[in-house]
């Protein structure tokens, strides 16, 4: 769907509160020696990824309820990313799970895309399910199977996904494996881990030089007792023994407890191996709930270790931002762009950390002035910023209320019906 432009326009026009706010905003960032022009100019580099299976209803194990509207094709799926992008100005992206979403028709998906101004992001392949015509099952794992056929045919099907990549001009492919054991006892932990290694080894050699292999980790779930990739440095280890352009890819969902986030994605970019990230929030385990709801102090930290990262080690590429969240209860749009008004708040506080006085401080161990100088960005009101940025690129001052206010999910349903189930989880 797309909306017409001088509705907008218009519906920017009342929202009379908005040039108050962001000059005063950016008067006192000025005061600061904050360059708000470069940053708002800046701020356009991050876009941030969608996936394809993120759009509709979502489930638990113990059922899935209806949601209206939901995109029944890629076609109407790159249509609600498209209207995402449209309103917010940053959500160019979009990010295919093979074989939920097959690019059966390359030129036309390719167009399609252009239509709504958005790029191919990492492809996703999936051997944690197993398909209708399938011939071997995936119950005992894919990539670390026991059985050499079966760690055949998942390493052809990421080799599939790759080209379907390839065709629609992605750069990158991210493995999740779920393989795991439920049972102490039920798998060899290492051999499992090192036949991983194995055929992750044949996947990376079919990608184009110019691609990336991303590989994530998790520490349990849907296998209860051990997974072959639980944590990043199980992935840093397979992603260093793989090759150059092989990486880690942060989920933030897939931590236990308590875990410093912000210090893996540290140390990662200190090795130039943080490859990318899937972003959502969490209260227990991977929750997939909105960015930024549950912890956005957490999510604040691990932009300043991004930012202040990238400035200290070039041999870190740039990262590819996703959001991987899953919809139960709210209408997926709006959540999606509830995530990225988080997201850009949390990039934007970073950006305002003066990282030479910070480093001074911690050399000083000046330990209260250093959590000063984080609470003072952290503290700041960006959403003025932000809302300015969406103005200025011909988005929208309050994409959420006009979503609400149009009736765009109504419009949805009146156009596709209440029955229509996405592909996905
Ligand atoms: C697994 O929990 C995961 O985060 C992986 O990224 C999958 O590709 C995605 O969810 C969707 O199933
Ligand atoms: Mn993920």
């Amino acid at each position: 769907m797309k909306i017409e432009q001088n509705k907008i326009q218009d519906y920017n026009q009342k929202q009379e509160d908005h040039q108050a706010d962001f000059q005063f905003l950016a008067e006192r960032l000025n005061r600061r020696g904050v360059d708000v022009e470069n940053l708002l100019e800046d701020f356009k580099a991050l876009q941030i990824a969608i996936p394809s299976w993120a759009l509709g209803s979502g489930g638990t194990r113990f059922g899935r309820f209806a949601l209206g509207g939901q995109p029944g094709t890629l076609e109407e799926k790159m249509s609600d990313i498209g209207l995402i992008h449209q309103l917010t100005r940053m959500a160019g992206r979009i990010s295919l799970h093979i074989p939920w979403d097959i690019p059966e028709d390359v030129p036309h998906i390719q167009a399609v895309a252009g239509e709504y101004g958005l790029e191919f992001d990492a492809m996703n392949s999936n051997t944690f399910q197993d398909q209708k015509d399938q011939k071997l099952s995936y119950r005992f794992g894919s990539l670390s199977h026991t059985d050499a056929a079966v760690r055949q045919q998942a390493i052809d099907h990421n080799k599939q996904v790759i080209d379907y990549g390839e065709a629609l001009g992605s750069k990158s492919l991210t493995i999740w494996l779920a393989d795991g054991s439920s049972h102490p006892g039920q798998s060899n932990m290492h051999k499992a881990l090192r036949r991983t290694g194995d055929s992750i080894a044949e996947i990376y050699a079919h990608m184009p030089e110019d691609w990336s292999l991303f590989i994530e980790y998790k520490p349990f779930e849907p296998y209860f007792y051990s997974t072959v990739i639980p944590d990043w440095g199980t992935s840093y280890l397979l992603a260093t023994e793989t090759g150059e352009r092989a990486y880690t890819l942060v989920d933030l969902g897939h931590h236990l407890p308590g875990t410093n986030i912000e210090q893996i994605v540290g140390v990662l970019i200190s090795r130039g191996k943080l490859g990318g990230f899937h972003f959502n929030d969490s209260k227990y385990a991977d929750d997939d709930i909105t960015t930024g709801s549950i912890q956005p102090y957490q999510l604040f930290l691990i932009f300043m270790e991004i930012v202040q990262g990238l400035r200290e080690n070039d041999q870190n590429p740039s990262i590819a931002y996703m959001i991987d969240a899953s919809h139960n209860i709210k209408d997926p749009l709006l959540d999606l762009m509830e995530s990225l008004d988080a997201l850009g708040q949390a990039y934007i506080k970073a950006k305002l950390v003066d990282y030479d006085v910070l480093a001074e401080a911690q050399e000083d161990n000046d330990v209260t002035l250093s959590s000063m100088i984080l609470q003072d960005a952290f503290q700041t009101d960006v959403r003025p910023l932000i809302r300015e940025f969406r103005l200025r690129n011909g988005g929208l001052i309050d994409p959420l209320g006009f979503y609400r206010r149009e009736g765009i999910r109504e419009e949805l349903i009146k156009i596709r019906g209440s029955e229509t189930v996405a592909t996905g989880l």
